[in-house]
């Protein structure tokens, strides 16, 4: 499909209609919010004429199942996508409005925690771009990821009330309105059928964005279901006098899509919870059998129409939604609705940590979808026979395999049986899925697995966020790369030539300096933008070892200490972005001990500006967009196997940050694409992780035989960085010794400080370290998420024959 040329006389129409509506005498009479909402609104209205694409032959529609949408500010990106921005500029001249002025007062939807919601942004984006038929169906939460501060130190989370003003680019889609049942009981019937007579329902209204693709004249919708009350009251109840119980189902629905859940690779467990998966699921499954009954197709067509991928397990609930729907409502029998649900469901698993592979209590399970919990039951039953014949007698094996188990619901499990497919996130982490958390599944189903690498959209994540490198690209190499990003592979040609490289060096330099600026303004910190540019920006997480930095931090402070005539050092900003689950004290603990250190370490009159620590409050899409341009040193530092992929490390790594990591997640091909010289890999490996365990990991030991590394922990432990106060960093410090270390902290110590030292070898060398940037840039192509969108057509969604 072409683009659409952008057309100034309908623009402007729409533009006039928005602060008409407004009651205003001229457009300039409008406040910068209320002309970004403008220009946003009209927008959304012209492209409310693109036509969604439809199915190529032998094509599925997807529907992309998630419950993160984590998707930034939108108005800047679709204008870059559509080719209209600066038509869009110039007309807002003419009214005398700056464009990117105005694109300043975006709030950031933040409907997402973390990677898991970014990488489902950034699919809706590669899927509009390469014309894949698609929708994305998550939840329109009232309330985004919480705001964060600080007061002395501590993170402070504040509610998130995106939508307290319109956000101009919602759609409501009252055609599409679906009814949503909860709670109650289940009734044998005399045929023998099931019949479930629920205690309340909602009703759940379809808000769509619009999601445009580069330049091909495609949008697809990004469906967020909303809920609202079905009834306003119950009117019986109400006359009978029972106010308060006739309000209840108004209430609970209220409160259902209110806020989103701030857990990060962690599940909690809580009924709300389940009911928004639940809510979710029937309204995405209602959604698209009205399409495909409205589209005149059989129902037992369904899977060669349409697959529905589950990011996580978070809608698993999906699987035996679609069971009782086609069951109950389609009297369908048991064999044909398993043969239809069972090519329908494909599962991507972003994790191998206990603790974040949901397990849902049987019992609250029951309570809330007694039908559901019937059908899982009739799967595990149905399953437990097929075990049985393979490995008769062994119950070892049947435990392992069950759905329901020991009073819970495995909603892996349950996805792994009920779908034609799953796949892991990385290389690495995909045979990890099948060696270590499904051995036994794979004998059963070897075809199921495969491994689709994830990726991140170039239009966001380079082209938009860095327009000074993209403008030295698109001069350089002459070609459209956004929409084709193994094109930039022609840059290798230019890692030794003086000139680019002295460009490609001093737009570095421009984008630290503005984020140098944006430091000063948000923090008060003055950094040195000639200093090494050292960024950690990702969730807040033990396994992730935002505190293996802080050490090395406490390192160079004490080298400095020691010598502060040192002309050898390497000036540096430590930078980082990360937000704490409100509920994890380790995290918040580690927050608070980097903050505090931060403290004594930036107003040390001997350290100067050669050594400065920067947590950047409130990190978010927006900030990550000044970040990612600005950084040098990109910290991947992970404990091997426990990262199942990593996004930020690609992103980084294609703005020209150099990479310090171990070899986990994506660190591994990131490693193999840009060459070892051109990486700084340090740290134990999965292997010798799983080794170092096994025999009985001391870090007792570790820390005797390390006298620096002792005295690092000592003045954590003394109260040097805490106003005397000995208990400050207990929960983190406990963690690194009495508990044993779990993440191998002191373990990979060592190596990372010799890594370190290799970076600052390399610093030392600008022109040697440019040139590693630009093969970083250079060879980090096969990360655009088209390219993972592209596997998964050719992997996962190809029509079942
Ligand atoms: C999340 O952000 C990720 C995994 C999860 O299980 C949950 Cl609940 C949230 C992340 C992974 O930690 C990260 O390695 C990966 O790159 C990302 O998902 C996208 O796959």
């Amino acid at each position: 499909m072409p683009q659409q040329k952008f057309n100034k006389a309908r623009f402007n129409a729409a533009f006039t209609r928005q602060w008409q509506q407004l009651s205003l005498r001229s457009a300039q009479q409008m406040t910068p919010h209320q002309a970004w909402q403008a220009v946003s609104a009209a927008l959304a209205e012209l492209l409310d004429a693109q036509p969604a694409p439809r199915p190529a032959v032998q094509q599925r529609h997807v529907n992309y199942l998630s419950m993160e949408f984590l998707i930034g500010r939108l108005t800047g990106n679709n204008l870059l996508n559509l080719g209209w921005y600066n038509d869009v500029k110039a007309a807002l001249a003419e009214h005398e409005f700056d464009l990117t002025e105005l694109l300043e007062q975006e709030v950031d939807p933040a409907l997402g925690n973390g990677g898991l919601g970014r990488l489902a942004a950034c699919y809706m984006d590669s899927m509009a771009t390469v014309g894949q038929s698609a929708t994305g169906h998550g939840l329109n939460y009232q309330y985004g990821l919480f705001r964060q501060s600080f007061d002395d130190g501590q993170q402070i989370e504040a509610p998130d009330d995106w939508q307290r003003e319109r956000y101009p680019w919602f759609r409501h889609n009252a055609a599409l309105d679906v009814e949503v049942a909860m709670g109650g009981r289940v009734e044998k019937q005399e045929n023998g059928g099931v019949r479930w007579l629920p205690d309340f329902t909602l009703r759940g209204e379809a808000w769509d964005l619009p999601v445009t693709g580069y330049r091909n004249g495609v949008t697809l919708p990004l469906r967020l279901w909303q809920a609202v009350s079905a009834h306003p009251f119950n009117l019986t109840a109400f006359n009978d006098g029972n106010f308060l119980q006739a309000e209840q189902p108004g209430i609970e629905a209220a409160k259902l899509t209110k806020v989103l859940y701030p857990n990060d690779n962690h599940q909690a467990g809580k009924r709300l919870r389940l009911m928004q998966q639940y809510f979710q699921c029937a309204c995405a499954v209602a959604d698209i059998l009205r399409r495909h009954h409205l589209a005149g197709r059989s129902i037992h067509s369904l899977p060669d129409f349409e697959v529905i991928q589950l990011n996580d397990t978070h809608p698993t609930i999906a699987i035996p939604e679609m069971l009782r729907v086609l069951l109950d409502e389609h009297q369908l029998s048991w064999d044909e609705a398993w043969q239809i649900t069972s090519r329908l469901f494909a599962y991507t698993n972003h994790t191998l940590m206990p603790e974040a592979l949901e397990r849902w209590d049987e019992k609250l399970m029951r309570s809330l979808l007694p039908r559901h919990m019937l059908i899982i039951k009739e799967i595990n039953q149905r399953l437990k026979k097929q075990v049985k014949q393979r490995w008769p007698d062994d119950k070892a094996m049947w435990h392992k395999l069950a759905v329901v188990a020991d009073g819970q619901v495995r909603m892996a499990n349950l996805c792994v049986v009920s779908g034609f497919a799953v796949n892991g996130v990385a290389a690495l982490h995909s045979s990890l899925v099948v060696s270590d958390l499904f051995p036994e599944y794979h004998q059963l189903w070897p075809q199921k697995f495969h491994n689709v690498t994830n990726g991140i959209t170039p239009r966001r994540w380079l082209k938009q966020c860095n327009p000074a490198l993209a403008g030295l690209i698109d001069e350089t190499l002459k070609t459209e790369w956004a929409n084709n990003l193994e094109a930039l592979s022609g840059l290798e040609a230019y890692a030794d030539d003086q000139a680019f490289r002295q460009r490609y060096r001093s737009i570095k330099q421009q984008n630290k300096a503005q984020l140098t600026e944006y430091i000063a303004r948000h923090t008060g910190i003055i950094v040195n933008p000639a200093a090494l540019f050292d960024v950690q920006i990702k969730r807040l997480h033990e396994y992730k070892r935002q505190h293996l930095s802080l050490l090395h931090i406490l390192y160079c402070y004490q080298k400095l200490c020691h010598n502060p005539e040192d002309v050898t050092f390497t000036p540096r900003v430590f930078l980082f972005g990360a937000k704490a689950a409100p509920g994890y004290y380790l995290a918040k603990n580690i927050i608070y001990a980097i903050n505090k250190v931060a403290e004594v370490v930036n107003n040390d009159p001997r350290v100067g500006d050669r050594l400065k620590v920067v947590f950047i409050p409130d990190y978010r899409i927006t900030v990550a967009e000044l970040m990612i341009p600005a950084a040098d040193l990109s910290e991947q530092i992970s404990t091997a196997g426990y990262e199942a992929s990593g996004t930020g490390n690609m992103k980084l790594a294609l703005n020209g940050a150099l990479t310090i990591g171990t070899l986990d997640g994506a660190n591994v091909e990131i490693a193999e694409q840009v060459g070892e010289e051109n990486i700084f890999i340090f740290g134990h490996t999965v292997d010798e992780v799983k080794a170092l365990k096994a025999k009985g990991y001391n870090p007792k030991k570790v820390r005797k035989q390390n006298k620096p590394l002792d005295d690092l922990l000592k003045s954590l432990d003394k109260g040097k960085f805490s106003n005397g106060d000995k208990h400050a960093f207990d929960l983190m410090l406990e963690s690194l010794t009495k508990h044993g270390d779990p993440w191998l902290v002191l373990a990979d110590f060592q190596a990372y400080i010799e890594a370190q030292q290799r970076v600052e070898a390399l610093w030392r060398d600008p022109e040697g370290w440019t040139r590693a940037a630009i093969l970083n840039t250079a060879r980090t192509g096969m990360f655009s998420s088209d390219r993972s969108i592209r596997d998964y057509q050719q992997r996962i969604w190809q029509a079942p024959r």
